[in-house]
C-alpha cells in the first residue's frame, strides 16, 4: 500500500452526542427579601451585584427567570444548594430545572 492509498476505517464511530444543557430556573415568591435573592445569584452563580439584580428583578416581575444553562449534574446541584441557602433562612426560595429545548 503506497501513501495515496486509503485505509478503511475498522473500527466503529459511534456518533457521539454533546450532552444537553439544562437550565437553572429562579421561581418569585412573595417572602424572600430581594437584597438576599441577588446574593444568593452572586454567590452561586458567579454573577455580577448588576446582572444579579436584573435577573431578580425580572423573576420578581414575570414569575420566573432562567438564570444559566449547564449540564444536567451541575444545572441541579447549583439550583439544590441555591434553595438550600434560602431554607437555612426560612425564605421559599426556589430553583428548579427544566432541559433546553
Ligand atoms: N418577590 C420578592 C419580594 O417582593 C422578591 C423576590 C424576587 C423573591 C425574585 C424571589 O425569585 C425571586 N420580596
Amino acid at each position: 500500500m503506497n501513501e495515496t492509498d486509503i485505509k478503511p476505517r475498522t473500527e466503529a464511530r459511534p456518533k457521539v452526542e454533546r450532552p444537553r444543557l439544562h437550565k437553572v430556573i429562579l421561581l418569585n415568591d412573595d417572602f424572600t427579601p430581594r437584597e438576599f435573592v441577588v446574593k444568593v445569584l452572586s454567590a452561586e452563580f458567579q454573577m455580577g451585584e448588576d446582572q444579579a439584580h436584573r435577573v431578580m428583578m425580572t423573576a420578581h416581575r414575570k414569575g420566573a427567570c432562567v438564570v444559566a444553562v449547564y449540564t444536567r449534574d451541575v444545572a441541579e446541584t447549583k439550583a439544590s444548594r441555591a434553595t438550600e441557602a434560602g431554607r437555612r433562612k426560612g425564605y421559599p426560595l426556589m430553583f428548579t430545572t427544566e432541559p433546553e429545548e
